[in-house]
């Protein structure tokens, strides 16, 4: 049963990141145990971490899912392996990085997995493309996350939408495909 929605924070700044990001919504989305339900539009944003970095490609993708929170983390995990992650520098460039930034309205703190996401307040280009899908998830609420990104901590990130026709083709191809199955 696909009784558990979640928001998956997706993110990558070497190679070919709109590329990446495509793949993983889409492998992400015909996972047996996964159902599309929206993705955000496909923004670019400077990076939040060590100066020098290429700026990120970032969006977010609403899935259902009959995993629970730690099992979906074991895919998104192998999902970064594939896409080649290499784990050194924390915050360092990466082809792909996949966060679990919503579950239900779970809040899940161990030593694998904080749930809502540890910086998802702290971050533009986690809260305007949540605010594209906010509709379709029961929390946090649309003026909950707009207030935010009116902070000034939040206003001064430089993020603005990456036009990408391959984003909206690939998003377009996955919303046919989940409303005919
Ligand atoms: N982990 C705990 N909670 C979660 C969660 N909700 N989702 C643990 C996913 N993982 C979670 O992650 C380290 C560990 O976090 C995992 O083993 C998991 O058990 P990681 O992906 O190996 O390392 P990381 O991503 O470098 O560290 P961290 O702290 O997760 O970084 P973030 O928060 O993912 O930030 N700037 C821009 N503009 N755009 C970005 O997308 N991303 C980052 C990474 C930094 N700067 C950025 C961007
Ligand atoms: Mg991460």
């Amino acid at each position: 049963m696909l009784n558990h929605r979640c928001a998956i924070g997706l993110g990558g700044n070497l190679d070919d990141a709109v590329a990446t990001l495509i793949d993983a919504a889409k492998a992400l989305s015909s996972h047996p145990d996964c159902q599309f339900v929206a993705a955000s539009k496909l923004y670019r944003s400077a990076a939040i971490g060590p100066e020098g970095q290429p700026d990120y490609a970032n969006a977010v993708l609403l899935l259902n899912t009959a995993l629970d929170a730690w099992a979906l983390l074991d895919v998104l995990q192998q999902q970064e392996q594939l896409a080649g992650r290499v784990r050194d520098i924390r915050w360092g460039a990466r082809t792909l990085d996949l966060d679990i930034l919503l579950f239900n309205q779970e809040a899940i703190q161990d030593s694998r997995l904080t749930v809502p996401h540890a910086e998802l307040w702290h971050r533009a280009f986690v809260l305007l493309p949540l605010l594209d899908v906010q509709s379709e998830t029961a929390w946090p609420s649309q003026l909950n996350i707009a207030t935010r990104l009116e902070d000034p901590k939040l206003s001064t990130q430089i993020i603005s939408r990456w036009l990408d026709p391959r984003w909206d083709t690939a998003c377009n191809e996955l919303r046919l495909h989940s409303r005919s199955s």
